[in-house]
């Protein structure tokens, strides 16, 4: 027993050498990408020692699969699958706290970045004093191919704004084509917003210092197989990563959504009560009717853009409809109650506001709006 103990603690014999390079692939519905990709990154990697972990969000189209019939034969070929999640930025996030490799890159499936420039982005960082190489669109001799006018202007509008908040001049901080040394994104990786589509964005704006960065200049292909995920919600994911990056310390971005389309609410609850006063139904029923409209519009409206990255659909989307229900009427409870207990005055807190009916209305809002966000976020979104 002892001596089978003593034994198993010895170091294995290794039979190949670790990678050096993982290189972060996230994917979703790219399963015509994935033999094409590898082919090429084999050709352009050789000589190094690479794996590449591909993140995909539960592609429909079979791409897990096809990584992992892949994978049974090559060992630098890896699957993380997440299921019930979707979000580009966290997937690059979790790719990369699976690896254990010095250097780390993350490049799209789809062919649109150059892997031919892989090497020159390791050599860069192993023999030159750098800690991130950017695969840049926009230094001379880089490019954006075949993109049409609005998506060129688009991206020149998103790309001075995405300065604001970096800590390093950059000419393409909107690239999805770049390669770190492990310690830098390990010294960021707490402080990541993990919103929306631009990793090197966020770790930009997230590095506690600044980094040392170098831009190589790539021309950005045309997609061959599949479609773009871009869609308008990601100029929204978008304007979140801002936004919590310049005021995300003082206030949670989701909080600050969930606040905004709750008092959305109370102008859709005003509206409807008056419609339905106006087509001479009683107060109480024009005043339920009102609430249950509220309730329900902002139940999707969360669902569409608080919520976005783990959106409810199907069976799950009711259960959360009625949980939605549930945990704003106890709310509204919590709220009055809280309101009457301030306006009494009959307590040390807050008593400079009692007496005082719309400062105490404001406190019971708070404290209801408090109680919905945290239980709802918990039970009605988290709820698996
Ligand atoms: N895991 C994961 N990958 C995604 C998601 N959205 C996009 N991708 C992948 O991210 C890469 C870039 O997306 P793409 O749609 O090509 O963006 P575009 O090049 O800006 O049009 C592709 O490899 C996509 O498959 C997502 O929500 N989750
Ligand atoms: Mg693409």
């Amino acid at each position: 027993m002892m001596e089978a103990t003593a034994r198993s603690i010895e170091p294995r014999p290794v039979a190949a050498k670790a990678p050096e390079l993982t290189l972060v692939i996230p994917t979703l519905n790219e399963r015509e990408n994935i033999a094409p990709l590898l082919e090429r990154l084999d050709l352009a990697l050789a000589g190094t020692r690479w794996e590449v972990i591909f993140v995909d969000d539960d592609s429909k189209d079979g791409t897990p699969d096809v990584v992992r019939e892949i994978a049974r034969t090559d060992p630098r070929v890896r699957c993380l699958q997440r299921i019930g999640r979707r979000g580009l930025s966290t997937a690059c996030i979790e790719g990369m706290l699976a690896s254990a490799a010095p250097y780390v890159g993350v490049m799209d499936a789809d062919l649109q970045h150059d892997e031919a420039l892989l090497p020159r982005m390791l050599a860069t960082l192993k023999h030159e004093p750098y800690d991130i190489v950017v695969g840049s669109r926009y230094t001379a001799g880089g490019g954006v191919g075949e993109w049409d006018a609005t998506r060129a202007g688009i991206s020149s509008l998103a790309t001075r704004l995405s300065r604001m908040i970096c800590k390093t001049e950059i000419a393409d901080p909107m690239s999805g084509f770049f390669m770190l040394r492990r310690e830098v994104f390990e010294n960021s990786v707490r402080d990541l917003s993990g919103q929306g589509f631009k990793i090197l964005l966020d770790i930009l704006a997230s590095s506690p210092d600044t980094p040392r960065l170098k831009e190589l200049p790539f021309q950005f292909r045309t997609r061959r197989y599949g479609e773009s995920k871009l869609d308008t919600m990601v100029a929204w994911e978008f304007g979140m990563l801002l936004a919590d990056k310049l005021v995300g310390h003082l206030v949670p971005v989701r909080f600050a959504l969930f606040a905004a389309i709750g008092a959305l609410g109370v102008v859709v609850d005003l509206i409807v009560l008056w419609a339905a006063l106006a087509a001479h139904s009683g107060f109480i029923t024009a005043q339920t009717v009102a609430t249950l409209v509220a309730m329900t519009s902002n139940f999707f409206l969360n669902n569409l853009f608080t919520y976005r990255d783990q959106r409810l659909k199907g069976a799950r989307l009711l259960r959360g409809l009625v949980s939605f229900y549930v945990i704003c009427s106890v709310g509204a409870v919590a709220n009055v109650g809280f309101a009457a207990f301030v306006y009494s005055g009959e307590t040390h807190i807050l008593s400079g506001i009692a007496g005082i009916p719309w400062l105490a209305s404001i406190a019971g809002v708070v404290v209801g709006s408090v109680w919905n966000y945290a239980v709802s976020s918990v039970f009605t979104w988290k709820a698996r």
